[in-house]
């Protein structure tokens, strides 16, 4: 499951509760979020597009073999260009791509860790929607908007997606 959005769309928030609710209902499931495998594993990565694509490839390359040993993988990660999400769809079988849709304005009035307010005063470069581009899902299996929808229906919404072995 491949959620993709802005900064502080939801991803993060909507992959956390839903890797609980497939833990309580049996299902061996990991949670790949964008921020924390920077910080694990992102020895040298910035935010150019090379950089983010080396990021994309490493948690392909970390979620098929999780796969491939029975794992449902979460993966959370503003993954903002068209082409790689494409080169997970075609990576990872069973792909399948959320886009966390949420407006830029109301992503920047949450604005989570302050990031934004960053971006605005120039303190972060390449700040995506902002400074950086965000390439929109043409054709993904599901959109979730969280500025309508509740984190729990979101997640109901993914649960029907999601095959739940009984
Ligand atoms: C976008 C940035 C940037 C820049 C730091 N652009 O909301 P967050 O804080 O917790 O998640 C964002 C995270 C982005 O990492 P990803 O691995 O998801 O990005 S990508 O898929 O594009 O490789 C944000 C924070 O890092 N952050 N600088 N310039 N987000
Ligand atoms: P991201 O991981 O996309 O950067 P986040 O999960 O860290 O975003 O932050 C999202 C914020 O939005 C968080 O404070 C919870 C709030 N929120 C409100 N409605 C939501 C919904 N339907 N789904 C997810 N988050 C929602």
């Amino acid at each position: 499951m491949w959620l993709t959005g802005l900064s502080g769309a939801g991803k993060s928030t909507i992959a956390s509760a839903l890797a609980e609710a497939l833990r309580s209902k049996g299902t061996a499931v990991e949670w790949l979020d964008g921020d924390e495998l920077r910080k694990r594993l992102g020895s040298g990565l910035g935010f150019s597009r090379a950089d983010r694509f080396e990021n994309i490839a490493r948690a392909v390359y970390l979620a098929d073999m999780l796969n491939r040993h029975g794992v449902t993988v979460i993966a959370s990660l503003i993954s903002p260009y068209r082409e790689m999400r494409q080169y997970a769809r075609q990576t990872l079988p069973g792909f399948v791509e959320v886009y966390v849709d949420c407006p830029m304005e109301e992503c920047e009035r949450r604005d989570v860790k302050g990031l934004y307010a960053k971006a605005r005063r120039g303190e972060i470069a390449s700040f995506t929607g902002i400074s950086d581009p965000y390439e929109s899902p043409e054709f993904p299996e599901l959109i979730l908007k969280t500025a309508e929808l509740t984190v729990s229906e979101c997640v109901e919404a993914l649960l029907g997606l999601t095959y739940v072995p009984s």
